[in-house]
C-alpha cells in the first residue's frame, strides 16, 4: 500500500474501533492523516450528532467543512476520544509531534480526552524517537524569547545534547513559522533520543518554551497502516 493507502487504513480502523455513537466529544488532530478520519466520520450518519474540538486552523476548518458540529474544549472540556497523527512513535508509545507546528493544541485536546489515540502510515513506526523522523523535536517558542532558547538548548540540558537547532522559517511566507498561538518553532536534532519524558521535562523548563513535540505516556493505542495493506497496533 502506498504511504496514503497506509494513513486511510489506519483512519478508518482507529474510527471504527473508538468513535461510536456512544460518544459525546471527540478531539480532532492535525495533519493529513487525520483527514481521512474525518473521511471516515463522515461516511457515519450515526457520528453527525457529536461535538468535535479542532487542535489548529486546519482541524477547525475540517471539522466545518465537514458540516460536523464544532465545539470549543472551554466548552466541552471532557472528552470521550482523540485521534491524532504523529511524525514517529516508539514502542512504548511516546510520540513525536508538531511536523504541522501544531502541537500545543494538540497537547491539551489529547491530555483532555478520556482515550488518544494516534493514527499513523508504517513510515511512522521507530524503534526510537530520533531514529526515523530526523527533522528535529519541535519545540514552541515564544518569539521575543527565541534566541534566549537558542542559548539554552546549547547550554542548559543535562539530558542530552542537541547536535543541532534551526528555527523553522516558512515556505509561502516571508520569515519563520508563526503557529496557531502566535508563536515561533525551533527543530532541535538530537538523534536518537534515548529518554523522551526526561528530556521532555527538562526542555519544558527552559523559559521562553511554550510547549515540546514529545508526547510522552499520552497515548493509549497508536494504529500504523502497513505497506502490505493491513493495519498494525500498539499498545
Ligand atoms: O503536526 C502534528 O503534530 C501532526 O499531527 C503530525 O505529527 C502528523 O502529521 P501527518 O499526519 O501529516 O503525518
Amino acid at each position: 500500500a502506498t504511504i496514503e493507502a497506509g494513513k486511510k487504513l489506519a483512519a478508518y480502523k482507529a474510527v471504527d474501533d473508538h468513535i461510536t455513537a456512544d460518544c459525546k466529544v471527540i478531539g480532532i488532530g492535525s495533519g493529513s492523516t487525520v483527514v481521512y478520519v474525518v473521511e471516515r466520520i463522515l461516511q457515519k450518519p450515526e457520528l453527525a450528532n457529536l461535538v468535535y474540538i479542532p487542535t489548529s486552523f486546519q482541524s477547525k476548518l475540517l471539522i466545518i467543512e465537514g458540516g460536523l458540529t464544532l465545539g470549543s474544549i472551554e466548552q466541552y472540556p471532557d472528552i470521550d476520544v482523540t485521534i491524532d497523527g504523529a511524525d514517529e512513535v516508539d514502542p512504548q508509545l511516546n510520540a513525536i509531534k508538531g511536523g504541522g507546528a501544531c502541537q500545543f493544541q494538540e497537547k491539551v485536546v489529547a491530555e483532555a480526552a478520556k482515550k488518544f489515540v494516534i493514527v499513523a502510515d508504517y513510515r511512522k513506526k521507530s524503534t526510537k524517537l530520533g531514529v526515523e523522523w530526523t527533522k528535529g523535536v519541535p519545540i514552541e517558542v515564544v518569539p521575543m524569547a527565541y534566541k534566549l532558547v537558542m542559548r539554552s538548548l546549547e547550554s542548559k540540558l543535562t539530558v542530552q545534547q542537541p547536535l543541532e537547532s534551526k528555527l523553522r522559517m516558512a515556505i509561502n511566507k516571508a520569515g519563520p513559522v508563526v503557529t496557531d498561538n502566535g508563536n515561533f518553532v525551533i527543530d532541535a536534532h538530537f538523534g536518537a533520543i534515548e529518554r523522551p519524558a526526561c528530556l521532555l521535562k527538562e526542555l519544558k523548563g527552559l523559559t521562553g518554551v511554550y510547549e515540546v513535540g514529545l508526547f510522552c505516556n499520552m497515548a493509549q493505542i497508536a494504529y500504523f497502516g502497513e505497506a502490505d495493506g493491513n493495519v498494525s497496533t500498539l499498545v
